[in-house]
């Protein structure tokens, strides 16, 4: 383990073009429920059956409880060294994009600046009908809440399953992908398309793809080193190891 850790830092330190993509993995140590682990479940819906538009469209008032029940829930966590060590590689590396799967905005908060939030954010706050949108952080006093200019409901601002990812987001991203020599995977069940096709993309490229996860993904296959543990500990350890010895 120490010797690929070391290995895995040199990758880091010599790569000119760097990607990092993140799931709730790396923000399980700040306290948020992953999507598909335990503790995500609420009332005992699956996430995955409220996170549609399907599911909102038939009951707006439901869907939103629950993303009440996550922003209160999300507005009491920090962010872990995991998130404060990719927003220091950020600022040593000269091309560099961090790509996150998580609505929850701790990377921002860590201090990342090069960000897409591929799924969107929780904060931010859609309305169906003018569109207008903008980032909310208090609770609602009425659910499902409602524009006040046009009084159409709002909706969160984020990426439902069965809905595009947006497109200035995808771009940046895939211009990434295009491009980097090195592909950092963290924290991420990589079953959710189209982000868990990165590492392939970059492995065929000749790329370098590692990865940090408690367990086995399907992308584990495509990493050069796949590492099982915390990404609160492991990614201040690759990634600390990136300053020149
Ligand atoms: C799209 C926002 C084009 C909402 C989310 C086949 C059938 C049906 C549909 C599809 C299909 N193939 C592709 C699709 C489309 C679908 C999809 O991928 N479905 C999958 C599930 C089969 N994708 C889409 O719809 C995407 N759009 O493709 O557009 C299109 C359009 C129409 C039709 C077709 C295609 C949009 C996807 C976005 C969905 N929105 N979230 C919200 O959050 O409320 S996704 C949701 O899952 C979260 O954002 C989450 O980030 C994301 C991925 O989950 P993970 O982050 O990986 O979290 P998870 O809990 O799964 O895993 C945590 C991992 O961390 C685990 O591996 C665990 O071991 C690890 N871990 C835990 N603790 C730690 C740790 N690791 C390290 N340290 C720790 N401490
Ligand atoms: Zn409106």
């Amino acid at each position: 383990m120490e010797s690929d850790l070391r290995a895995a830092g040199r990758s880091v330190r010599e790569s000119r073009s760097m990607c990092v993509l993140t799931g709730a993995g790396v923000s399980a140590e700040s306290g948020v429920p992953t999507f598909r682990g335990p503790g995500g479940m609420w009332r005992n819906r699956d996430p995955m059956s409220l996170a549609t538009p399907e599911a909102f469209a038939a009951d707006p008032k439901t869907v939103w409880e629950w993303y009440q029940w996550r922003r209160d829930l999300i507005r009491k966590c920090a962010p872990n060294p995991g998130h404060a060590a990719i927003a220091r590689i950020e600022r040593e590396k000269g091309d560099f994009l961090l790509v996150t799967q998580n609505v929850d905005g701790l990377h921002r908060l860590a201090g990342s600046r090069k960000l897409v939030e591929f799924h969107g954010s929780i904060w931010a706050v859609r309305c169906t009908g003018c569109g207008r949108e903008e980032e909310i952080r208090s609770d609602f006093p009425l659910l499902p809440p409602r524009c006040p200019s046009c009084g159409a409901l709002l909706r969160p601002g984020v990426v439902w399953f069965g809905e595009q990812i947006p497109p200035s987001a995808l771009e940046a991203s895939l211009a990434m992908l295009g491009r980097c020599d090195l592909l950092l995977v963290a924290g991420t069940s990589s079953v959710v398309q189209p982000s868990a096709s990165f590492a392939f993309s970059v492995a065929q490229r000749g790329g370098t793809v590692i990865e940090v996860n408690l367990e086995e993904t399907p992308v584990s296959g495509a990493a050069r080193f796949s590492f099982r543990g915390k990404a609160g500990e492991l990614l201040p350890a690759i990634l600390g190891r990136a300053d020149p010895p």
